[in-house]
């Protein structure tokens, strides 16, 4: 018999509209897993508000609130006060929002949010792009991709925005990166998320084969060659204490990951190598502050 090690219990039924292999779906899945039933969801516009579908057909099982674009954090504070004062403080309650709503137009109500510790956990399912109105750049889009507003020639230049960073500076008590591919590491950090009180930020990548571009069947082997060529690390930091959580022995050339993807299609050698040596450069820098004096 094999031993299961996540969760059995599903919170969220088949039959919705996400696309295939979409990793925001596969996300939001293992984040219930992790909660549980006691929880209260707050879904901004983006892909999940959609995917989640109107009652009574919606394929999540614990009630949830759909908010202003860039409202997450703001509502999540309103119905936890609520919650508190109408006899359920116990109630989980989680932002649950795109990159797009997270880095750009929701950062305020979050750094808001964040400042004054509220006790919830937010969610960014990071898909880096605007994908539900067509793949338009974020602030979480990396350099070099390819969207429809950064087309081919004119891709992205700046750096992608450092979301965890932001939030480790806000000095709230945990935050940690995620990766729906590494299923018990995901669910690992939920449950410890979800038995901490006040902000709790989890950063979560999304595959999005439609933005990525390519073969959905592929969205778990994607998602695992971001975390195995350190493009996206997995680690937690608890009050203020980098830990990594998961390394990969011998790390995956960056390009295995790129070329995999049409949006990078367009690459040269030479980007690769910096890409390459931005991401050396970027683990380098998240060695140092996990590795104790
Ligand atoms: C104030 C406001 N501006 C624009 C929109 C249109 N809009 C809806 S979803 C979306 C994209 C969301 O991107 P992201 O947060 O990354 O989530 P994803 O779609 O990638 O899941 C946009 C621009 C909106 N609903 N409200
Ligand atoms: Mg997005």
């Amino acid at each position: 018999m094999v031993k299961l090690t996540l969760p059995e219990a599903e919170l969220m039924d088949g039959g919705h509209v996400a696309c295939q292999g979409c990793g925001a779906a596969l996300a939001m899945r293992l984040f219930l897993k992790g909660t549980g039933p006691d929880t209260a969801l707050v879904i901004p516009a983006c892909c999940w508000a959609v995917i989640a579908g109107p009652m009574p057909t919606t394929c999540l099982r614990v009630p949830t609130v759909f908010s202003a674009f860039e409202a997450t954090a703001a509502v999540a504070s309103g119905l936890k006060a609520g919650l508190r004062r109408t006899g359920a403080p116990k109630t989980i309650v989680a932002g649950f929002a795109g990159d797009g709503g997270t880095a750009d137009i929701g950062i305020q109500a979050l750094s808001g949010a964040a400042e004054r510790n509220e006790d919830m956990i937010y969610v960014c399912y990071d898909n880096e792009a605007y994908m539900n109105t067509g793949v338009q750049r974020s602030g979480a889009t990396p350099p070099g991709t390819w969207t429809t507003t950064t087309p081919r020639g004119l891709e992205k230049s700046t750096p992608k925005k450092d979301m965890p960073g932001i939030m480790v500076a806000h000095k709230v008590p945990y935050v940690a990166t995620l990766n729906p591919s590494f299923p018990e590491d995901f669910v690992a950090k939920v449950k410890k998320a979800a038995s901490l009180p006040g902000l709790r930020y989890l950063h979560v990548l999304a595959d999005c084969p439609t933005g990525w571009k390519h073969d959905p069947a592929l969205m778990v082997e994607v998602g695992r060659l971001a975390t195995m060529s350190h493009f996206f690390p997995l680690y937690e930091v608890e009050n203020g204490r980098y830990r990594m959580t998961w390394e990969p022995g011998q790390p995956a050339p960056v390009a295995k990951y790129l070329k995999g993807q049409g949006r990078y299609s367009q690459l040269t050698d030479a980007d690769i190598v910096k890409v390459q040596s931005d991401v050396d450069a970027r683990w380098a820098a998240l060695k140092k502050l996990t590795t104790p004096a």
